[in-house]
């Protein structure tokens, strides 16, 4: 089963689109192992987001994703990675399929409302930057046969 990192960003919840973002992944059928309103350090942003270090967007999307308070959610589930991503929709909203979180609700890049893990290995290694493990649950859903084949 794959984890994903889900962060709905500072703009999503000032906007109260926490609930409207929260229910698409519910919907898509992905299962919440771990969920909490936090406000990120500038130390965890900065790992968050390692691997955008040496590009010139770096200190405003660590300044973006500290600007306020985030919802952070790891979901589990069959192909969790690309079901998030798909849900989410490309980093660019502009580019972004009509139907998608990004494609339905932004307009800018540099406000695209919500973060997933891109990769299963990346989806492990941010559910553990961010969840301790007795933050996460492991649960019987009691619709996982009607979902998980
Ligand atoms: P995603 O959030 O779709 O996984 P990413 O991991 O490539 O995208 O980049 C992380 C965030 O950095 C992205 O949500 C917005 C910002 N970003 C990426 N490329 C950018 C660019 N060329 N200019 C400005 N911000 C950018
Ligand atoms: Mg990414």
């Amino acid at each position: 089963m794959e984890r994903t990192l889900i962060i709905i960003k500072p703009d999503a919840v000032q906007r109260g689109l926490t609930g409207e973002i929260l229910r698409r992944f519910e919907a898509r059928g992905l299962r919440i192992i771990g969920m909490k309103f936090i406000q990120v350090s500038r130390e965890l942003a900065e790992k968050h987001y390692e691997v955008h270090k040496e590009r010139p967007f770096f200190a405003s999307l660590v300044n973006y994703i500290i600007s306020s308070p985030v919802v952070v959610i790891a979901l589990e589930g069959t192909n969790a990675i690309a079901a998030a991503r798909k849900t989410i929709g490309s980093t660019k909203p502009q580019e972004a399929e009509a139907g998608t979180i990004r494609g339905d609700l932004a307009l800018e890049i540099g406000r695209n409302l919500v973060h997933g893990s891109d990769s299963v290995e990346n989806g492990q290694i941010e559910v553990a930057n961010f969840f301790s493990a007795a933050e996460l649950v492991s649960w019987p859903r009691a619709t996982d046969p009607w979902i998980f084949e």
